[in-house]
């Protein structure tokens, strides 16, 4: 059978992350519809031959991007760590609690990339990290010859952005499935779409052109 050139990185699709598992750090608009939509389209990308890559936020305890391992910090706030701006977010993606765990099925999945497991650093990118330590996500997807990532998830304005421009960086086509992808904040999401298209990103509502052309 030929080589799909087409791969699917479906990004953080997490308990931790969505409203309908009352996630410590839910995105807006993760209800039980957006997850329904992202699982059966999951499903139809799969079905149509396309590898599908997800990633996994999977932080030790004592990581950096936690507000409560910084004293006498709070949600939200902006802290410098050796030079990088680091927003502090509530615990979330413990490695091994069931916040952390994928909602995609084992078998909807092709490899499951794990990121942020450095204490010390965060890790937005699928593709590395704020160390510029990679994960395997560029070698898996070099290894299936893919030319295009077909990509959604959350947070637009977080990770989704931060793999989205990787994947430009190394040389990938980046489509960006908008309904399948929810942002933490209206202006960084706006902005985030911004930074997105000035790099090349294209974005499809639906992923129909996708499945059809993949077909
Ligand atoms: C994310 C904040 C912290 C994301 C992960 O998946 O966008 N956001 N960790
Ligand atoms: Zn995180």
């Amino acid at each position: 059978m030929k080589k799909s050139r087409t791969a699917v990185i479906a990004v953080d699709i997490q308990r931790d992350f969505m409203e309908m598992t009352d996630g410590s750090l839910a995105v807006p608009g993760t209800d039980h519809g957006y997850i329904d939509r992202v699982i059966a389209d999951t499903q139809r990308l799969k079905d149509a031959g396309l590898p599908v890559l997800a990633t996994q936020d999977w932080h030790p305890p004592g990581h950096v991007s936690f507000f409560t391992n910084h004293p006498g910090k709070k949600v939200f706030d902006l802290v410098t760590i050796e030079g990088r701006q680091q927003v502090l977010w509530p615990p979330h993606c413990v490695q091994g609690t069931e916040g952390a765990e994928l909602l995609l099925h084992k078998e909807l999945i092709d490899a499951v990339v794990r990121k942020g497991t450095e204490t010390f650093y965060d890790s937005y990118s699928g593709f590395q990290d704020e160390g510029a330590h990679p994960t395997p996500l560029h070698l898996l997807l070099q290894k299936r010859g893919t030319s295009r990532t077909v990509v959604y998830g959350v947070a637009t304005d977080y990770c989704v952005k931060a793999t989205v421009l990787d994947a430009l960086d190394l040389g990938y086509e980046a489509v960006v499935i908008t309904d399948l992808t929810r942002g933490v904040s209206p202006e960084t999401t706006e902005q985030a779409l911004d930074a997105m298209t000035r790099r090349g990103a294209v974005f499809v509502h639906g992923i129909e052109d996708i499945v059809r052309n993949t077909a």
